[in-house]
């Protein structure tokens, strides 16, 4: 499967580089194409330059709104995003639809994180005019919610999740969600390091877009996980993971046993696989929640028995069962067995129901602080209306140039 990416605001930016990066990686070791290009679009021109694989010229690298925010962003006003967005749409669509390879994406993913200003604003607008524009192909979004600390510092934060969730939910085919927060709860040495956080939200998607690139024999599975299977597995709030368990080295790919307990010990790795998968989820859910799911097994073929693709099978029909399942088996010659996850179609995402019932009532106390913010300046000003000023307003007693005395009247 071939995306286009587009990441937009700081956060969007830096995940769409990461996939840039395992769009390379994806050339030199398997010679495989997954992306047909990759944008980053920005109102913040020095966080376009702290990027490194997407390409550094302005067709890939988008400023917008230049004029209104100077090139240092919008400061958390998603509106301001949103419609500074609406006012540059052009440059995307002429970057996007200049793409050499543009008619061979299967869909669009275009990211963000929900929490800022020119990401969360944009993200909605630019999916929906992509959407109108390419009706023919999917749109999925890939939105990143914020660290619990910062809910706690910034009511802003939830307001702009929010709003983000709400508008997007409209437009997009699916939306994987990413919370920042699962990964400080997962490891809290490494989960406030955002490159670390951008790898493990990448990295399940790796095998996933490879396995329906794959031409080689070797590497075709009895289960091809192709495009097809991905587009009819994702709609709606989507969560995606994966695991991982290692294989003794020896057993790599050269030496199959036929022994009994061997049989057992590569199907307990890979039932160990997939609940790895399950705990790794990039946001936390209920998998029972799911009505479709997806997993992909990569394995070595030897490994790859038919007893491991069922055990693997029922183990995923008993989390979620009530999900349509779509498998694939993917043989790679590496020494782990590794199963990539989507759970798609949620119906029940408690963390989004709550981000809608605290922004309810926060518009309106946004409006109110301002207001009083307003009315307190007011209080100032009132004081100090006798205290004469240096500064005239109102009709200006500066004399302009041609109005001015002249010389010899100031000399007196
Ligand atoms: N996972 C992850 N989260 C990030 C990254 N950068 C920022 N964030 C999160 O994204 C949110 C802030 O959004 P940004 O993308 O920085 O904001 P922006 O879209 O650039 O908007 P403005 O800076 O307000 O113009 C916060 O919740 C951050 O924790 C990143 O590289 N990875
Ligand atoms: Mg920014």
């Amino acid at each position: 499967m071939q995306l286009m990416v587009i990441g937009l605001g700081q956060c969007g930016s830096h995940i769409a580089d990461e996939f840039a990066r395992m769009n390379k990686r994806a050339r030199l070791r398997r010679r495989l194409q997954v992306l047909t290009g990759t944008y980053a679009v920005n109102t913040d021109l020095a966080d376009l330059s702290s990027l490194s694989s997407i390409k550094a010229d302005y067709h890939h690298r988008i400023l917008i709104g230049g004029r209104k925010t100077a090139g240092h962003g919008v400061g958390k006003m998603n509106d301001l995003g949103a419609q500074i967005a609406r006012e540059d749409a052009d440059k995307i669509i002429d970057a996007i639809r200049g793409t050499p390879q543009f008619h061979e994406s299967d869909a669009f993913l275009l990211i963000a994180g929900a929490a800022g200003g020119t990401g969360s604003g944009a993200l909605p607008v630019i999916s929906q005019i992509i959407k109108e524009r390419y009706l023919d192909r999917p749109l999925y979004n890939l939105i990143v919610l914020p660290f619990e600390h910062e809910e706690h510092t910034e009511e802003r934060t939830v307001y702009n999740t929010a709003t983000c969730l709400k508008s997007c939910s409209t437009v997009a085919d699916a939306i994987f969600l990413v919370d920042n927060q699962r990964y400080v709860d997962k490891d809290a040495s490494s989960g406030s390091n955002l490159d670390w956080i951008n790898q493990q939200t990448v990295e399940p998607f790796y095998n996933i877009l490879c396995a329906g690139e794959e031409k080689r024999a070797r590497h075709l599975g009895t289960r091809v996980l192709d495009a097809g299977d991905v587009r009819q597995t994702l709609s709606g709030w989507t969560i995606i993971g994966h695991g991982s368990t290692k294989l003794p080295s020896l057993r790599l790919a050269f030496w199959k046993s036929s022994s009994f307990r061997e049989k057992s010990a590569t199907t307990d790795r890979g039932i160990e696989a997939i609940d790895k998968a399950i705990s790794e989820l990039s946001f936390e859910c209920n998998p029972a929640d799911a009505a479709r799911a997806l997993y992909l097994i990569a394995a070595p073929t030897k490994e790859m028995s038919l007893s491991l693709i069922k055990e693997v099978g029922e183990h995923m029909k008993a989390i979620a069962p009530d999900a349509v399942i779509r498998e694939g088996d993917y043989p790679r010659m590496r020494s782990s067995i590794d199963i990539s996850v989507i759970l798609s179609e949620l119906r029940d995402v408690e963390k989004v129901k709550r981000y809608y019932a605290e922004a309810t009532g926060l518009a309106s106390r946004l409006e109110q602080r301002r207001q009083r913010v307003d009315a307190k300046l007011e209080t100032i000003d009132d004081a100090g209306k006798d205290v004469p000023s240096l500064i005239e307003t109102g009709s200006p007693n500066y004399p302009s140039e041609d109005q001015s005395p002249p010389d010899d009247a100031l000399a007196t």
